[in-house]
């Protein structure tokens, strides 16, 4: 064996940390000082959330590559996201990366997916700068947190060497970045230059033949496939002809169409590319995240990415209710399966299985918010289709059934602290920690099931009145912790086709909570609103004021109803229960149940019951 070299024109290095730490406002700052833009050029905020649901939402929801170049390096740079449900993206990017920036936020401090990250960030034998970000808060804690990043360290099995990491205070919003919290900082040099000095050159083996990690999809409509990943070893030359090795091992032939680095935001043609470096290599069309391009003389495969299991899964089945092809585009199901396909060959988190019966799908992921941004983006390119409520996967060990459990942390005033923990208790939690800091709010740590979990965040900002911060972890399996009701309300569905009326709607206003306004289109088995009772009850939303009676035969339009809060579309997957459906189409959504007509469902309860009974 020779000895490995590195490569030393480049770094690369994967941004890490919680949600909303700061990540991407981090790199855009360090565009700004590497001279990617002239000074008075315009430029956006958060410039790598290109998605649109990414800037609609303001979070970062698929991890993405960039580069800025300092003292004549080129720092090969991605931003992944903090979101836990978006954890499969992290797992990719660190397959690029050598070293990692852990950024935490100065008041926060190290949160669930902070843990989450950090500990892959160590598994991968990266070495870490930690970045206590946001030091401009008016509430930022900066050596307490210093602390606490130590026992996570300590706490995640962290060696010596590890634990003597390079530490950075940072306004990432600003610019800033200094090694001693005294210091007042100008710029992010600092950042940079730790950058340089801390994190080592890729290593490579300078008698190897080319080898490169596929972790990344892209697609250009004048090249096809990109496949984008990191060079272990070799180079690699524009027409070189190579292969592509599979998951079962097999070999596909290519040739090398065109080969790119990044630049900046952008991209830059290269004729040759060296180890090290991550590329966007064009010429193969059936490539996967995990595989490894090589050379044609001595193929040989690199370890494939290895991700979480999935933990939530969800039905997507065709649309076949009465308002079903009105808006969308694309609504067989074998459309949808494609797209589906898609999906689970750019995101390694997302797995695809057939339903038990034709029309159904089974779509498994990290947890229902990551689902639902799926769903979203589907719906957006005008696929129509219909979903189920997402269920946590079960594992069966020694007979016994195991499931998901997160750890949860909660910080609220202490006077909400009842209705919380009141509220987690009959969702089977268990409190695992309470601290109570004194200062009016307490931070409280639970054990609690995903499935239970799957709604909650909602009532949990309207009972701490929007001023309680929850997080929450996937954390193992454990034994089933028993039945726990979803939802304790009924839903009122329509018993027929037809529109809504502004009378019929008036008088249903005292039975709970609508959905939907007058004039809208509503048919039989449609969640029309939510029963303040348990029970579900069938209405007549389209029942008009009787005309016979002349004295009293004003006209409608004297009724005022309640205004309605339109539900997000995750609030909408949050509410159906087992028997319901969310109909989603590029225009509207819709809630129903899955059997629609009234009778039918009349008929399979009562079998249901005699069936219960009989056991
Ligand atoms: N006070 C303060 N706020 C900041 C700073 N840096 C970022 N923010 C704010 O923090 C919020 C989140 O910033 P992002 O850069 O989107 O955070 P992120 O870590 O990329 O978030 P995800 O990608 O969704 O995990 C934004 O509202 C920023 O304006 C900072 O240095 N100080
Ligand atoms: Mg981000």
């Amino acid at each position: 064996m020779t000895e490995a070299q590195r490569n030393n024109s480049l770094r690369n290095i994967a941004i890490i940390a919680h949600v909303d730490h700061g990540k991407t406002t981090l790199v855009d700052a360090m565009f700004r000082q590497s001279g990617l833009f002239r000074d008075n050029q315009e430029v956006d905020e958060r410039l790598m959330d290109t998605l649109d649901l990414e800037r609609e939402r303001g979070i970062t929801i698929a991890a993405k590559n960039c580069s800025v170049m300092w003292r004549d390096v080129r720092i090969n740079i991605i931003d992944t996201p903090g979101h836990a449900d978006f954890g499969g993206e992290v797992e990719r990017a660190l397959s690029m990366a050598d070293g990692a920036i852990l950024l935490v936020d100065a008041s926060e401090g190290p949160l669930p997916q902070t843990r989450f990250v950090l500990k892959k960030a160590l598994d991968a034998g990266l070495k870490i700068i930690v970045v206590i970000n946001k030091i401009d808060r008016q509430d930022a804690r900066p050596e307490p947190v210093l602390d606490e990043i130590y026992d996570l360290l300590i706490d995640l099995d962290a060696t010596d060497e590890q634990l003597e990491f390079p530490l950075l205070y940072a306004v990432g919003r600003d610019g800033i970045a200094h090694r001693t919290l005294d210091e007042a900082g100008e710029n992010l040099h600092a950042l940079m230059d730790t950058i340089l000095e801390e994190i080592p050159g890729p290593f490579y083996d300078p008698e190897a033949p080319f080898q490169m990690l596929v972790s990344d999809l892209g697609y250009s409509d004048y090249l096809g496939r990109l496949a984008i990943g990191k060079i272990f070893n070799g180079t690699a030359r524009f027409r070189d002809a190579l292969v592509c090795i599979g998951k079962s091992g097999e070999s596909l032939p290519l040739k090398v169409s065109k080969l790119q680095v990044y630049d900046g935001i952008t991209l830059r043609e290269m004729d040759a590319v060296r180890a090290g470096d991550i590329v966007v290599l064009s010429g193969v069309e059936a490539v996967e995240i995990g595989d490894t391009i090589c050379n044609r003389e001595a193929p040989r495969a690199l370890k494939r990415i290895a991700v979480d299991e999935p933990t939530v899964s969800m039905k997507f089945s065709i649309n076949d209710s009465p308002l079903c092809g009105r808006d969308g585009k694309y609504v067989q199901l074998n459309r949808i399966r494609e797209r589906l396909l898609q999906e689970t060959r750019r995101n390694v988190a997302i797995r695809l299985e057939s339903g038990d019966d034709r029309d159904t799908l089974v779509v498994k992921g990290r947890g229902e918010f990551q689902l639902a941004i799926l769903i979203e983006t589907m719906r957006r390119e005008g696929y129509e289709f219909c979903v189920g409520r997402p269920e946590v996967i079960y594992r069966y060990e020694n007979n016994q059934r195991l499931e998901p459990i997160e750890q949860l942390l909660i910080d609220c005033e202490e006077r909400f602290m009842g209705v919380v923990t009141e509220k987690l208790s009959t969702r089977k939690a268990k409190m695992t920690h309470l601290i109570n800091s004194g200062s009016g709010r307490v931070r409280m740590e639970f054990s609690a099931p995903v499935r239970s979990l799957i709604g909650y965040r909602d009532e949990f900002l309207t009972d701490t009145r929007g001023t309680g911060i929850m997080h929450s972890q996937f954390s193992g399996y454990e034994p089933f912790r028993g039945e726990c009701p979803s939802r304790f309300t009924g839903s009122i569905v329509s018993d027929r086709n037809g529109h809504a009326v502004p009378y019929a709607l008036f008088n249903l206003e005292p039975r709970g909570r609508l959905f939907i306004l007058p004039g809208d289109s509503v048919y039989e088995g449609m969640i029309i609103g939510e029963h303040n009772r348990g029970s579900d009850i069938n209405v007549n939303p389209c029942k008009e004021k009787k005309l016979s009676n002349m004295r009293a035969a004003g006209k409608d339009d004297n009724v005022t109803l309640s205004p309605i809060k339109a539900f997000t579309l995750e609030q909408n997957i949050n509410f159906i229960r087992e028997d319901e459906l969310v109909e989603v189409t590029p225009r509207s959504v819709r809630l129903r149940k899955a059997v629609l007509s009234a009778q039918k469902r009349h008929t399979l309860r009562a079998c249901h019951m005699k069936n219960s009974q009989a056991a």
